[in-house]
């Protein structure tokens, strides 16, 4: 799909030309200049390969000074600038739309430091999160996030898109562990709240305003992040439901009973399973069940926290609430089981074209949206599946079909967005607006808060180079 599907036209922004080439190879260095189209192709194509860009340049700097530069020459040409992290985001906001410059964080992967004491770490945007992670893990600490894209998506681009995962139910949301950000600004002018406080209360907070803000805002280049203590003791449970009653059910006992060590619960369904079973041929460790349901425990006390989670599974299989489980305590079978979870999305992508859905509803809702959709889509589409992060009460809702059409689409939406807003949901959890879903933004936000969504946005971008045609709704 490119513009011409969304409907979109190009801005009035400058074209590139040799000297601006020039310009950008003398700031990052000739090799980092990129305007082979075969070399582009990547990067004008996004993780889903549903939405596809022009761009015929994209520039890659080291440091903030480089950013601030590009940025600088950027705003004084009226080149619009789309910022790239690792490309893995899931609503066509990481990709050119026309001929925006791609200005890629790939070089910029220092980890500045890491204090084992305070847990804080300090690193460039560009760090891979997996990467990260492996250093962390030299310094007795984990990352507060953990996604299925975590070997590609950087943690520039997980504030961008403020990303949440499958640990937000533990550690919570970036709002509360990211501490310092710097960001550079539209015209070049860098933003340093590079703070590694946990307390600050002098004034606005502006780094909220990168947070989320999907490269609209500023190209943000460094962070600091409260990392936890990595758990000494990790276990798994995974049980099969006959009902989604069920599932909310398994979900308060897992409260009750695991209460502080409880770090993940995340459900699909069976539609899931014969998913990624099917596409990925991956292995379904219990017998098949309408539902299932994945718990980790995450604590300091192995023997501790196996006497807990086998209390509750005693507890849940001597209720009926639960009809088949497993427990995982070792390393390869805990993987195993994450693997069916966290490769979802990508199971999903080989059933056919994918219509991605990631709302937030009061979650005795939840399920509701997914029978909803396949009633009204009976006979249209080929897979309705839901999945998620149930303890934060975000549902995936996948639609596929052997192809896109224009039919097809006007048959989902906006069926599933009024459907979750008179359901008070959100259209957006966790990926964000992007290209793709920004003209829903009111489907959740009143025009007040669009309309100060926009002023902010004049004020730190006024030519409005940064991202454009992303987050923020037309006709407003
Ligand atoms: P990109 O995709 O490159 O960019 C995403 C957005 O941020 C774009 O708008 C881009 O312009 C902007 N951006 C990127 N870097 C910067 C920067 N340095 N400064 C300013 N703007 C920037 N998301 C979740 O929330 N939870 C999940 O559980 C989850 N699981 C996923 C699993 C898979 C398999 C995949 C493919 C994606 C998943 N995602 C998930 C979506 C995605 O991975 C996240 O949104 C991730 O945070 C994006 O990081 P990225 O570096 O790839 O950013
Ligand atoms: C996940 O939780 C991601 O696996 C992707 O957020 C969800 O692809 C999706 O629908
Ligand atoms: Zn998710």
């Amino acid at each position: 799909l490119t513009s011409d599907t969304y409907k979109v036209e190009r801005g009035n922004y400058g074209e590139i030309a040799s000297e601006d080439i020039s310009i950008f190879k003398d700031i990052v260095g000739c090799s980092h200049v990129v305007t082979d189209p075969s070399d582009l192709e990547g990067n004008n194509i996004d993780w889903l390969k549903t939405v596809r860009g022009q761009s015929k340049l994209m520039v890659k700097p080291k440091s903030t000074k480089e950013v601030s530069e590009i940025l600088k020459h950027c705003n004084e040409r009226n080149l619009a600038v789309c910022p790239q992290g690792g490309n893995t985001g899931l609503v066509g906001g990481s990709v050119p739309v026309f001929d925006e410059v791609i200005l890629s964080t790939q070089r910029m992967n220092k980890i500045i430091s890491i204090d084992p004491i305070s847990g804080v770490l300090v690193c460039q945007a560009g760090c891979i999160l997996e990467t990260a992670n492996k250093d962390l893990a030299g310094h007795g600490l984990i990352a507060p996030l953990d996604l299925g894209a975590k070997g590609s998506c950087h943690l520039g681009g997980n504030i961008s898109t403020n990303a949440g995962g499958l640990r937000l139910l533990r550690y919570g949301s970036l709002r509360g562990t990211v501490l310092g950000v710097e960001a550079v600004l539209s015209d070049g002018a860098v933003l340093d709240c590079l703070s590694t406080l946990r307390k600050d209360n002098t004034g606005y907070d502006l780094k909220q305003l990168m947070i989320g803000s999907e490269g609209t805002l500023g190209v943000v280049t460094a962070l600091s992040i409260l990392c936890p203590q990595k758990p000494a003791s990790v276990n798994v449970a995974f049980l099969g439901v006959e009902s989604f009653e069920k599932v909310l059910k398994i979900q308060q006992c897992a409260r009750k009973d695991l209460g502080e060590i409880l770090s993940a619960v995340e459900f699909m369904d069976s539609e899931c399973m014969r998913n990624v079973t099917h596409h990925l041929n991956m292995t379904n460790p219990i017998a098949d069940c309408p539902f299932y349901i994945l718990i980790e425990t995450s604590g300091s006390n192995a023997s501790h926290d196996e006497e807990k989670l086998g209390r509750f599974l005693e507890e849940v299989m001597d209720a009926g609430i639960a009809d088949d489980g497993t427990l995982a305590t070792d390393y390869t079978k805990m993987e195993a089981i994450w693997g069916l979870r966290e490769r979802m999305a990508e199971a999903m992508l080989h059933d056919g074209y994918n219509f991605k859905y990631d709302f937030s509803l009061p979650t005795d809702k939840m399920y509701d949206l997914v029978r909803a959709s396949r009633e009204h889509l009976k006979g249209i589409c080929k897979s309705v599946v839901g999945y998620g992060h149930l303890g934060d009460g975000n549902l995936h809702l996948n639609i596929t079909c052997e192809k896109y059409s224009r039919d097809i689409h006007s048959a989902v939406e906006p069926f599933v967005y009024e459907w979750t807003s008179r359901h008070k949901g959100s259209v957006s959890a966790e990926h964000g607006l992007g290209f793709k879903k920004r003209q829903y933004m009111a489907y959740t936000k009143s025009k007040e808060e669009i309309m100060m969504m926009k002023k902010i946005k004049q004020l730190f971008d006024p030519k409005g180079i940064l991202n454009p045609y992303k987050m923020l709704p037309d006709n407003f």
